[in-house]
């Protein structure tokens, strides 16, 4: 078992063989570039297009890759959550596969890392321009919904907790995302409420956004999971149903 490398990269993909190409040739000419001693997790979810083959290509490439694949589809938060049950870094990040936060955040985030957060969120809100014209008016006005209402439900004190930019320590990742129930859009929630829950210092560095498109998220039919999902999780605060920190 060779020693555990610095940093642990979680990508989730689910019918990404449109956008992970570029993403796997930009993020292996960053580690080249900075030298830095990472592994990147690519997570299969389930995926019925050509991810499974773009994956094991690119592990097969680049012994710095690592392939975890999930047989069916369960969610971002489930793809996530079993990548960083495979990872061996000090520090965990992940992001989309459609790579719309610039890399130089994880440097970033791990200076945060290094200086004591437990945990490092990108927060759209306080990039200097508008960050969010990726997303038409229906989808900004679904998000802004959504940051109140899991405001009213949880008071996290996080305005924007679904900023798909997020670093942390590798020992307080791995207890964190093992104590998830949720396996949808709605974890980024939970794992900020058990992050508070914790007493983490969670540090919010301006994330800018660069416009994508392909977005694979359905409106109606996420937002309702979310809104349900919010309520699960306090429901299942109040009854005490998460794990004491574990330090
Ligand atoms: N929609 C969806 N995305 C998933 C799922 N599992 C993993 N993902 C990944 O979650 C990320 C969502 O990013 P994206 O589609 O750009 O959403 P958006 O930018 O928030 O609209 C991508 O990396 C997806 O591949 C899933 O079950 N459904
Ligand atoms: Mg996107």
């Amino acid at each position: 078992m060779p020693e555990a490398p610095e940093l642990s990269i979680i990508i989730p993909a689910f019918n990404e063989e449109q956008r992970l190409p570029d993403t796997i040739a930009a993020v292996r000419a960053w580690l080249d570039e900075t030298a830095l001693d990472a592994e990147v997790v690519l997570v299969d979810d389930g995926s019925s297009d050509g991810t499974g083959e773009l994956v094991a290509a690119a592990t097969a490439a680049d012994p710095r890759f690592v392939a975890v694949v999930n047989p069916v589809n369960v969610g971002k938060g489930h793809a996530i959550t079993t990548g960083v049950a495979h990872s061996r870094g000090r520090r965990v990040v992940f992001f989309d596969a459609d790579l719309s936060y610039d890399l130089a955040n994880v440097l970033v985030a791990r200076e945060h890392l290094a200086a004591g957060a437990d945990v490092v969120i990108g927060a759209r809100d306080l990039a200097a321009s508008d960050s969010r014209r990726d997303y038409g008016w229906s989808r900004r006005l679904a998000s802004g919904t959504f940051n109140r209402y899991v405001d009213l439900m949880l008071d996290l004190g996080v305005p924007d907790t679904q900023c798909g930019f997020k670093a942390f320590r590798g020992d307080i990742a791995r207890p964190l995302f093992a104590s998830l129930t949720v396996g949808g859009f709605g974890f980024d929630v939970e794992l900020l409420f058990v992050a508070r829950r914790w007493g983490l210092r969670i540090d919010r560095i301006p994330v800018q956004m660069t416009a994508r498109g392909g977005s694979s998220v359905s409106l109606v039919r996420h937002s309702l999971a979310m809104a349900r999902d919010v309520w699960r999780i306090r429901r299942r605060g109040r009854r005490g149903g998460y794990p004491p920190p574990t330090r």
